[in-house]
């Protein structure tokens, strides 16, 4: 008797599977995707791409675009899946514990990375793609309008939940995850001579919370102390600013 082929969902799903990220050699959008992998403990490699190099694989690419995460299965066929939302999602279901107990709980961890996923989008392409002249005005709006606005709800919902370090219930979600990998770049965006800072143990105890309890991990904070976590965050003050 034959045995039955194994669908691409039981081999996509199968633990041994080995990880390939591609992406820039520094955090930029793909912090809470390295971050997730990380806290999978599966086989996982980091592939970064020179600015030269990524114009040669750009024409190569799903939509012209990294982060690309390929995955690499023990029978030798390889998935593809391209879009940071989609990547994070894939990899919270993968992990079986990120998206909440039930359907509603689901919904508002999408809700609340929706949010954060939005704003830290909207500063990044904005910086990179708007004229260095424009960037300053630019970088103004987002400290005075759209950062505050998002620090101002999200503190809100995180003490409706009882400052916990968690958006949703007690336990760790791929929105907790979100929002402590772009903490740090927020913090650095206001940290300047004569800024306001909007966020901090003092100001936003439960935005804080969420990057505190990520940082009792194990596995997260031997990632933040190694030594490829440090070059990615030089590459991000230098390429990005913050
Ligand atoms: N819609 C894409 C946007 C990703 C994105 O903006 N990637 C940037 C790096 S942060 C990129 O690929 N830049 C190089 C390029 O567009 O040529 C996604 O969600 O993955």
């Amino acid at each position: 008797m034959s045995t039955p082929l194994a669908s691409n969902s039981d081999l996509i799903l199968a633990k041994e599977n080995i990880h390939h990220l591609t992406y820039f050699p520094f955090h930029g959008l793909a912090g809470c995707i390295r971050t997730t992998l990380v806290l999978l403990g599966e086989p996982y490699e980091n592939h970064t791409l020179s600015f030269g190099e990524w114009m040669a694989q750009k024409p190569l690419t799903p939509f012209g675009h990294v982060p690309i995460l390929r995955e690499e299965t023990k029978c030798g066929k390889s998935f593809e899946i391209a879009e940071i939302s989609a990547i994070e999602f894939f990899l919270a279901k993968r992990a079986g514990n990120l998206l909440g107990k039930d359907f509603w709980e689901e919904s508002q961890i999408r809700m609340f990375h929706s949010s954060t996923h939005a704003v830290i989008t909207f500063l990044v392409h904005t910086v990179v793609q708007s004229p260095q002249a424009d960037r300053a005005a630019f970088l103004t709006r987002f400290k005075k309008s759209n950062l505050p606005q998002w620090v101002r709800s999200h503190e809100k919902y995180l003490v409706a939940n009882g400052s916990n370090g968690h958006y949703v219930g007690d336990q760790l979600s791929i929105a907790d995850i979100k929002t402590a990998s772009v903490i740090e770049h927020m913090i650095n965006l206001c940290s300047g001579e004569g800024e306001t800072p909007l966020i901090s143990e003092e100001l936003t105890p439960a935005i804080m919370a969420v990057k505190t309890n990520l940082e009792k991990n194990p596995r997260y904070a031997e990632w933040r102390a190694s030594q490829q976590y440090q070059e990615f965050t030089g590459g991000n003050l230098g390429f990005f600013g913050f």
